[in-house]
């Protein structure tokens, strides 16, 4: 069976979690903290990696693809290449602009560490650019993508929440409080699978907090 390797407060263990669940398809969890992780399977450490009866895989993007195009029951692409694409235009947008510009707040918003001023400017210039990009794309009609539920919503659902909040947090107000975000993300939060990833991030977010103190 699909091993699913990482912990649940993380946003791209999440990611993969949700697509698995949505897939209907059968997987094991296994707990792996930073710092101990499997180094032949994920080089840089991070979370999450699986282990495929065809060997390790890292990087939440390739291994939803891998997911999807290994088993196509509940299909999270659309079977038309450029709707595809366009689905796979949004992931890039939601990881490579939003999340990993906001990720360089994370440590003072979440971890109680802290964030030069310098990084917060730098940072909120880049979203302030990147978010109306973003809003170009995004149809939130109900899905991110459209009518159909697509991997570019196993990514939302769980990188939208941590951005509008450390945003919140370091800023004073949501970045991304021009967009339908409280919304969408109440829909999605009505799917069981969304309930079940939620719930479970909750529950692990308390003990990786407990393990740090
Ligand atoms: N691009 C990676 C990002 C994964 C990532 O940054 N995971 C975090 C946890 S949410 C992590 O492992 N951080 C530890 C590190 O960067 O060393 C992916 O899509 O899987």
């Amino acid at each position: 069976m699909l091993k699913l390797c990482g912990f649940s407060a993380s946003n791209y263990y999440n990611k993969v979690k949700l697509a698995l669940l949505e897939k209907n398809l059968p997987f094991e969890e296994v707990l792996a903290w930073l710092g101990e992780t499997d180094r032949s399977a994920s080089p840089l450490g991070k979370v999450p990696y699986i282990i495929t009866d065809a060997g390790p895989l890292c990087e939440s993007e390739p291994i939803v693809e891998y997911i999807e195009t290994t088993y196509r029951q509940s299909p999270l692409l659309p079977a038309d290449p450029f709707q595809a694409a366009k689905v796979r235009e949004l992931i890039t947008f939601l990881e490579l602009y939003l999340e990993l510009t906001a990720r360089e707040l994370y440590p003072e918003a979440f971890f109680g560490g802290k964030v030069s001023d310098k990084v917060k400017e730098r940072q909120r210039n880049l979203l302030e650019k990147y978010v109306p990009a973003f809003a170009k794309l995004a149809k939130f009609s109900p899905y991110i993508a459209g009518d159909t539920f697509t991997l570019a919503d196993c990514a939302a659902v769980c990188h939208l929440p941590l951005i509008s909040s450390c945003t919140k947090i370091i800023y004073g107000e949501d970045l991304l409080a021009s967009l339908p975000v409280k919304d969408y993300l109440k829909a999605m939060s009505e799917r069981p699978t969304v309930q079940k990833v939620n719930a479970e991030r909750k529950a692990n977010t308390e003990l990786m907090l407990s393990r740090n103190k």
